[in-house]
């Protein structure tokens, strides 16, 4: 038989074991497998029942995305199921781990479904810019009704047993083995006579406010579509028959497979993993990790520490004074109770975590035993400096040295200390206990070991790690630099920023630049032009309109005024009227004659300066492939998951048209939109970003 389906009986009970690690997907050897196994379990006349198990940490994770954007393979996945829910014999789903998308849909197409109680169960379509596509958008509203159905297929989430069950998606839960559990079930269906049960018979769940419901999934989705396919095609399994619903989801399905925002998303669910198999990496084995120090308890460290202790580590935060390391303590306790509350930890864990696993100290010499210790001070290179220095001399020999610098040059960092070797960056994003980038900053003399190491605290902290080379902003913050100039620029010339803002909205970002700026704090961008006025090329036009706000005071959201008026205690914000009357102060100072910009414009020139400077990123090599860039702006700038990525992004526009348009600003300003050699040499050679990253695969 099958090499991933294996084949037993236990009485009247055929048993099909799904081997195909790592999670069971739905291969085109396992549909055919489990299709062959059927018809042999129905050949055979002493067999009553059949039970579907998988083997190893899942029942199954669904269908086998490699095998999409290839020609598809018989026997297709609806057809499977439709075929083990016709079959006369009564069928038994036993699920463990997950049971996800078409692992759901298969063990719909079952008659009973029995689990573990740790099971979850889900249709996690939606992340890929999909919705269930073998009949699970027509067979789960007939078990749960047509909201409960549509919030698993919009929403994707992991449902647990208990919930399951209460759902009726689950008919018994029992602990055990899930093959034993799972054929003491079937012999007691068979000796109970239970009937086959097939969902497809059961009637129709009733109408709902199908259109209300689609506005608000779509609202929520933010310009992703495939959420609203998925209510659609909950509507035909209410509206229609059977087999019309199962046709109409097919259509659905097969036009998310094919749009752009499906592969942006298969795209980042590959490449979010992919981004830390870093090849130099294979064999080396990382540092111990068991305590961390953290230099600093500002919002930053005290989110480091944070994110430390919540991955179970021993964390010593170091301040400058007892007031001080009262007010971290707090900012960490604060943050813990909040893990509290949602669920994260249990009152005894963050008990110990509180009590035991923390310290906060004055002293150095605090340090003296910690494995790794990550520096969180205030950006400048004269205090790095020293506060390296004093950790070169208290620290233990092995223990790495980090700095969280989002800019500043990690090679002279390292130089201040006796032991370059040990020094890295680890770039966290604020606040960093919740953000899931990690930028791993590698300097010219950082030990492979101790880069094994910064990517296993990643892993550990739960973050999405990209290895990054030393420049000024590494990835993230050197692209964003380039974009918010577009940003700028298209402000002097006569958009407004709340227009701008809008614009990216609709495009998907979580927020416009200048509500970003807001944020942030406009402090920021003010401290970086006049850090970098010095250095600063003639023909770069940078506006100056935001600083006279800065002078006065005003900076973003923490002081109530910026681009947006903010009132207090409130996320709300209203257009600051001052903003207009500076915007015309700078362009009349200039001899600008401001212009109207298309929304479609501002995206293109926003977007192309993106890609630019990311594919110059990729070409000097501070990023690895292309994909690595996309995680660094989804996973730490906002970037919308649906569109993969900025350089994802380019490849589904077309390099050609992302170069033409380029070309075309550079006739206005050529310093500024001056073309990546890389993205001129791929667009002469027809290849894409995304054939970089396949050559790097390999
Ligand atoms: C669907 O079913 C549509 C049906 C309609 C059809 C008509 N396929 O995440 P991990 C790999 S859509 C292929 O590190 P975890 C993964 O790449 C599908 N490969 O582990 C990784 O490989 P690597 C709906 C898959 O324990 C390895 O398995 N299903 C698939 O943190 C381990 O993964 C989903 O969207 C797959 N389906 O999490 C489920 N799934 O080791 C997507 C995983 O070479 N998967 N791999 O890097 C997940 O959510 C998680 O992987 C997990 C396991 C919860 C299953």
């Amino acid at each position: 038989m099958s090499d991933v389906i294996s084949y037993s009986t236990s009485g009247p009970v055929a048993i099909l074991r799904i081997q195909n690690p790592p999670v069971n997907a739905l291969s085109q050897a396992v549909r055919q497998g489990l299709s062959e196994a059927m018809d042999r379990a129905e050949a055979d006349v002493e067999i009553k029942a059949v039970l579907i198990v998988g083997e190893g940490r899942a029942f199954i994770a669904g269908a086998d995305i490699t095998e999409f954007g290839k020609p598809p393979m018989e026997p297709n996945l609806p057809d499977l199921c439709t075929r083990i829910e016709a079959s006369p014999l009564v069928v038994i789903a036993s699920m463990h781990g997950v049971t996800l998308g078409g692992g759901l849909e298969v063990a719909l197409g079952a008659h009973y479904r029995i689990a573990q109680p740790t099971a979850r169960v889900g249709l996690p379509e939606v992340h890929l810019g999909l919705l269930p596509g073998a009949g699970g958008t027509q067979r789960l509203p007939r078990l749960t009704g047509a909201e409960k159905a549509i919030e698993a297929v919009t929403s994707g989430r992991q449902i647990k047993a208990d919930e399951a069950r209460e759902m009726g998606i689950i008919d018994k839960i029992e602990e055990g083995d899930p093959q034993e559990v799972g054929v003491a079930y079937a012999m007691d269906l068979i000796s109970s006579g239970a009937p086959r049960r097939a969902i497809s018979e059961m009637a129709a769940p009733s109408s709902i406010d199908w259109d209300a419901t689609y506005d608000g999934v779509m609202k929520k989705g933010r310009g992703q579509i495939s959420g609203g396919a998925g209510v659609r095609a909950v509507q035909a399994a209410s509206e229609l028959s059977f087999a019309d619903g199962m046709a109409a989801e097919r259509k659905l399905f097969t036009e998310m497979l094919a749009s752009d925002q499906s592969k942006g998303m298969i795209h980042a669910f590959f490449n979010e993993r992919a981004v830390s198999n870093l090849p130099e990496l294979k064999g080396v084995a990382p540092r111990a990790l068991q305590s961390i120090g953290v230099i600093g308890g500002g919002t930053m460290g005290a989110g480091i520490a944070t994110a430390a202790l919540l991955a179970q580590m021993e964390v010593v935060l170091i301040e400058t004074g007892e007031a001080q390391a009262a007010a971290a303590r707090g900012r960490i306790e604060g943050s813990l109770s909040g893990a509290l509350k949602r669920g994260k930890i249990s009152q005894s864990q963050h008990d110990a975590l509180v009590t035991s696993a923390l310290t906060v100290a004055v002293n150095y010499d605090s340090l003296s035993t910690v494995d790794l210790v990550i520096e969180a001070v205030f950006e400048d290179m004269a205090v790095k400096k020293e506060v390296f220095g004093k950790l070169d001399a208290v620290c233990k020999p092995g223990a790495i040295l980090a700095s969280n610098t989002s800019y500043l040059d990690v090679d002279e960092i390292a130089a201040a200390t006796s032991r370059p070797a040990d020094v890295i960056g680890l770039h966290f994003f604020s606040p960093a206990h919740i953000m899931k980038l990690l930028e791993v900053v590698v300097a010219d003399k950082t030990a492979i070991d101790v880069v094994a190491t910064g990517f296993e605290l990643g892993k550990r902290l739960g973050k999405i790690s990209v290895r990054a080379g030393v420049c000024d902003g590494f990835i993230g913050n050197r692209i964003l630099a380039h974009y918010r100039t577009a940003a700028d620029h298209m402000v002097l010339d006569g958009a407004s920023p709340y227009q701008i803002d809008r614009a990216l909205t609709d495009f998907g970002f979580a927020m416009g630049p200048f509500a970003v700026a807001d944020l942030a704090g406009l402090d920021i961008g003010w401290m970086t032009r006049k850090r970098k006025a010095a250095g600063r090329h003639p023909d770069e036009r940078v506006p100056t309109y935001i600083d006279k706000l800065c002078e006065e005071g005003h900076f973003g959201r923490k002081t109530g005024e910026g681009y947006y008026l903010y009132e207090a205690g409130s996320h709300a914000s209203v257009p600051n009227p001052k903003i207009p009357v500076l915007i015309a102060d700078e362009q009349a100072a200039l001899e600008i004659t401001p212009r109207d910009f298309s929304d479609e414009e501002i995206v293109t020139r926003y977007m192309c300066a993106m890609v630019n400077e990311a594919a110059k990123v990729v070409e000097e090599g501070i990023a690895r492939r292309p994909a690595d860039v996309d995680m660094v702006l989804l996973f730490g700038y906002g970037f919308p998951r649906f569109r993969g990525g900025p350089l994802k992004w380019a490849d589904l526009q077309g390099l050609d048209k992302v170069l033409a348009n380029i070309e075309r600003f550079a006739q206005e300003d050529a310093w500024f939109w001056k073309p990546s050699a890389l993205l001129e040499q791929l667009v002469t050679s027809g290849r894409s970003f995304d054939d970089l990253n396949r050559a790097q695969a390999k």
